[in-house]
C-alpha cells in the first residue's frame, strides 16, 4: 500500500517523464517526495548514489532518469547512449538493493522490442529477434535495466517492475532539433515557419513510418497507478492503442499551429522502424486507459511550448 506519507525518489524530476510523475504525485497528495538536480547528486557517479539512497532511504522510486533522444540523436550519439543509461540504472538500482528500497518502477521504452515484431507488440515479444540499427544501442541498455529488475527480484527480496512506454510528448519536452523527437520537432518547425512566412515544412524521411503517441500526464498517471497497485514486477506496456503516420502527424501539428504551407520530405533522414504499435491488453485488463486524444494532447502541448517561448523573450 503507497501511504502519502512514504517517502518517494524521482530519480530525473528535471525531465519530461520525471516532471509529469511529480505533477501526479502532488496532485493525488503525495507529501514527501525526494529529488536531487545534477548539479547535486551526479547519476553517473556509483559512490555518489550509493550514498545518497543509503542516507535517504526512500520507499519507493521512479527511475525516469536517462538519456534520451530522437532519431538522429539515438543514432549518432550511440556510445554516450549506450553507456549512460546504463551506468544510470545499475547504480540507482544496485543502490537501491544496498539501501534496503524494495519498490522500483523503472521506465523503457517501446524500442527494446524486435523491428520487425508482429503487430500490435505484446510484452512477450521482448527478445525474439533483431533491434531497429537506429536505437539499438539505447534499446540494449533499456533491455538491461529490465533484466536488472528482473534479476534482482528473482535473487533478492524486491519488488522491481518495469514500463514500456510508446513516443511520449507533452511539457518539459525537447524542442532542440538536432536531438528532439518528432512531435516537438514538428510543433517547432510548424510555428517557425508561420512566424517566418515560409511556404513549406520539411519532415525527415518518408512520412511513411507509423508512430504511437502517449500525452506524458496519461504515462505518469500509470506509473502511480501501477506503484498504487503494488504490482511489484513484470513488464507494462504503456500507449493509447492507435497509431498514426508521420505525414498525418504533421497535417495535424500544422492544423493546431496554424500553418498551412506544403510538406516536403527529406529522404537523407532515416525513417526508423516503420511500425512499433504497443498492445496496451495488460494495462486495460488492470483497469487502466490513457485518456487524453492526440489533437487535444498537441494543442496542450503546443500552448507550454508557446508560453515557454514568451518567458524567455
Ligand atoms: O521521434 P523520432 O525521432 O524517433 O522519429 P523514433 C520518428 C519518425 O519521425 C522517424 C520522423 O521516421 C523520423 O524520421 N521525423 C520526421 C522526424 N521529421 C522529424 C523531425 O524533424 N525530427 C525527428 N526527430 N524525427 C526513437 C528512438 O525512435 O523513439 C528512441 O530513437 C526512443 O530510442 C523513442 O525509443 C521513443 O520513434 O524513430
Amino acid at each position: 500500500m503507497l501511504a502519502k506519507t512514504a517517502k518517494i525518489y524521482i530519480a530525473g524530476h528535471r525531465g519530461m517523464v520525471g516532471s509529469a510523475i511529480i505533477r501526479r504525485l502532488q496532485q493525488a497528495d503525495y507529501g514527501n517526495l525526494l529529488v536531487r538536480t545534477r548539479q547535486e547528486l551526479d547519476l553517473l557517479d556509483q559512490h555518489a548514489v550509493f550514498n545518497f539512497l543509503r542516507a535517504e532511504k526512500p520507499e519507493y522510486i521512479f527511475l525516469a532518469a536517462a538519456r534520451v533522444g530522437g532519431i538522429l540523436a539515438n543514432n549518432t550519439s550511440r556510445g554516450r547512449f549506450i553507456y549512460e543509461n546504463l551506468i544510470i540504472q545499475a547504480n540507482i538500482i544496485h543502490g537501491a538493493y544496498l539501501a534496503g528500497v524494495r519498490n522500483l518502477c523503472f521506465l523503457g521504452s517501446s524500442c527494446i522490442y524486435p523491428r520487425d515484431c508482429p503487430q500490435p507488440i505484446r510484452e512477450e515479444y521482448l527478445l525474439t529477434g533483431p533491434l531497429e540499427q537506429t536505437n539499438e544501442p539505447y534499446a540494449i541498455a533499456k533491455i538491461a535495466g529490465i533484466k536488472l529488475c528482473e534479476s534482482y527480484n528473482s535473487q533478492y527480496d524486491s519488488r522491481f517492475f518495469s514500463i514500456m512506454p510508446t513516443n511520449l510528448y507533452g511539457p518539459n519536452d525537447n524542442y532542440d532539433l538536432a536531438t528532439s523527437h518528432v512531435l516537438p520537432a514538428l510543433i517547432r518547425k510548424a510555428h517557425e515557419a508561420r512566424q517566418g512566412g515560409d511556404r513549406e515544412l520539411v519532415v525527415w524521411g518518408s512520412g511513411r513510418p507509423r508512430r504511437e503517441f502517449l500525452y506524458v500526464d496519461d504515462l505518469a498517471d500509470a506509473c502511480v497507478f501501477l506503484m498504487e497497485k503494488g504490482v511489484g514486477e513484470g513488464l507494462y506496456n504503456i500507449g493509447v492503442g492507435t497509431d498514426v503516420t508521420i505525414r498525418e502527424l504533421a497535417q495535424t501539428v500544422m492544423e493546431v499551429v496554424g500553418f498551412s504551407g506544403e510538406i516536403v520530405f527529406d529522404s537523407s533522414k532515416p525513417d526508423g522502424t516503420l511500425r512499433k504499435l504497443l498492445d496496451v491488453s495488460r494495462l486495460k485488463q488492470l483497469g487502466w486507459q490513457a485518456t487524453t486524444p492526440l489533437r487535444q494532447g498537441i494543442e496542450q502541448a503546443y500552448a507550454d511550448y508557446l508560453s515557454n517561448l514568451n518567458q524567455r523573450s
